[in-house]
């Protein structure tokens, strides 16, 4: 098995062929060829090598998107360099923890964003490595992988705060890839907007790799802006396109008309990485003609469940497992429930991750004879379909971005004056959910002085919208914060 395999019918096969446009925020535009990529990726994998790394060694990316993720991650594949991708809104103190968990050899940005990186990185400039690569052969050099290989250590939280890295190998992209090109029906016909990041699954393991299998052709956009969102399916006319809820939602204000001649056009809209509300979908399905197609999926899993693309896409729920994942609802005993019962999904396939990082603590206790446990809440109806319902965590998802409330907790209980604080997650029309801070603090903490300290050292989505002072946090017996029973907040 190999990933580049899948790859080479587009890279090797199609050289010819349109592959990709790629705009800047500041409206560069770039065309290139599969065989442009192929070549491409070949002198970056020279150049990489020029430098010393290794089959094995880690590499990590702090970019947007942007046509050099590409390059860099096909020539990662062809030599067998692990890729580390860092979220670009994650601040120093967030991506000190990654690189010191996965050690990699150097973290490649821009060299705008170099003074971003902790002083104790090796960073890589992007433009130096990109002048490097020029001057490079575009012979190809590969290094064969096995379906067990890693090719990505993807970096998600766990409860406890701390983020672990998914060892995501060439076998897991592969097999996601394939299922879903085949069940999405994708074909080199196809024409897909890229808009989500790269540093996460949905935009890396889905699209992407639907791209390179079904060789059709991509335009990647430096990221989604919802003002422009128009404009750009009018100009690039795709046929598919994937989001997070909050996407489609901001896609609701397009102009009726400008909505159906958009949606006349398109032949899939696919939703995931969050719950898609049922009117949400109801209110796309009025304005663009289309019923959305509702999946879910994991860091560690990639993609599990999936409305299907042919038959009913129901409204709030998920669907069935994809064709190579065996899915379980289980009872808190670890034994499988009845239909129309809730319990924990478990999944197992080609498509879950081996475990975590240099973590044989965490991935044992994320396994259970061989299934994932997912942590995620939901129930299956007697035809099949699954429902979310929830998560075992307090796991917040704002624009379909993560964010784990006790690792804001303890940034603000290092702060002074603070005594206690719990960070809950508060319904937002737009972005699903937004993280709010209940604080037990001194009268003289300046709530605006705390919000901005916040800010300094946390992604933006991961800063409380409210910061809300309580006489003391509702606990049970054992401690534990009471969530729930926390005064209602509500934005001004
Ligand atoms: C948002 N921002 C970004 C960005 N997305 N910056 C760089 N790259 C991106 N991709 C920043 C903005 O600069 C701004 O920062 C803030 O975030 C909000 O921006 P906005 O324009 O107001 O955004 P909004 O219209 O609300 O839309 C946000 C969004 C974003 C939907 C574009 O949330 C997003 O890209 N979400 C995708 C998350 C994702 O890919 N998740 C998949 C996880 S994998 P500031 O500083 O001005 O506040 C997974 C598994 C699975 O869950 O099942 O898929
Ligand atoms: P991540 O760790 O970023 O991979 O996030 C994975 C989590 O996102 C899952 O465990 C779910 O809780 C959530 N998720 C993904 N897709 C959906 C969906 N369609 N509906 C509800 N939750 C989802």
């Amino acid at each position: 098995m190999s990933l580049l395999g899948l790859y080479d019918r587009s890279l090797l096969g199609r050289t010819a062929t349109p592959a990709l446009d790629v705009i800047s925020s500041s409206g560069e535009s770039l065309s290139l060829t599969f065989g442009a990529l192929e070549q491409r990726s070949n002198r970056m994998a020279h150049a990489l090598r020029a430098r010393g790394v290794q089959t094995g060694d880690r590499l990590g990316f702090y970019l947007t998107n942007r046509v050099e993720i590409i390059d860099l991650w096909l020539a990662c594949i062809k030599i067998g360099i692990i890729v580390v991708p860092v979220n670009v809104l994650y601040r120093e103190r967030e991506i000190a923890h990654i690189v010191s968990d996965a050690a990699p050899i150097a973290v490649i940005t821009t060299t705008a964003q170099q003074a971003d990186l902790p002083i104790a990185v090796t960073s890589w400039s992007l433009e130096a490595l990109v002048a490097d690569a020029v001057q490079q052969s575009s012979e190809r050099i590969v290094v064969p992988c096995a379906a067990d290989t890693p090719a990505a250590l993807v970096y998600t939280s766990g409860t406890t705060g701390a983020s672990k890295g998914a060892v995501l190998t060439h076998g897991n992209f592969a097999a996601n890839a394939l299922a879903l090109t085949s069940g999405w029906e994708f074909t080199s016909h196809d024409r897909y907007l890229a808009v989500l990041p790269l540093f996460h699954v949905h935009g890396l393991g889905n699209g992407l790799h639907v791209w390179l299998l079904s060789g059709c052709h991509m335009r990647l956009a430096e990221r989604f802006e919802h003002e422009r969102a128009a404009d750009w399916f009018e100009s690039y006319r795709p046929t598919v396109f994937f989001g997070v809820p909050t996407m489609f939602v901001r896609l609701l204000d397009v102009a009726p008309e400008r909505a159906a001649a958009i949606g006349a056009r398109t032949r899939l809209f696919v939703s995931g990485s969050a719950p898609l509300p049922a009117p949400v979908m109801e209110a796309f399905r009025e304005r663009f003609g289309h019923v959305i197609l509702e999946r879910y999926g994991m860091t560690e899993t990639l993609m599990n469940v999936s409305n299907p693309y042919y038959g009913e896409r129901r409204a709030g729920t998920v669907g069935f497992p994809m064709p190579l994942t065996a899915v379980r609802i289980v009872s808190e005993a670890g034994v499988d429930v009845p239909d129309g019962t809730s319990g924990e999904l478990w999944v197992r396939g080609p498509n879950v991750c081996d475990g975590y990082w240099r973590r044989p603590d965490a991935t044992a206790t994320a396994f259970a004879d061989g299934w994932f446990r997912t942590g995620d809440v939901g129930v299956r109806a007697a035809d099949g379909y699954i429902t979310l319902e929830g998560r075992r965590s307090d796991l917040i998802i704002s624009g379909g971005f993560n964010i784990y409330p006790r690792e804001i907790e303890e940034l603000l209980a290092e702060q002074d004056g603070v005594r206690e604080a719990a960070v809950v997650g508060v319904k937002d029309a737009v972005r699903g959910e937004v993280p709010v801070a209940y604080l037990v603090c001194d009268e003289t903490v300046d709530l605006a002085e705390l919000a901005s300290q916040v800010r300094r050292q946390l992604a933006s989505f991961k800063v409380p919208r409210g910061f809300v002072r309580v006489e003391a946090l509702p606990r049970t017996a054992l401690g534990k914060v009471q969530r729930h029973l926390l005064p209602p907040w509500r934005s001004t």
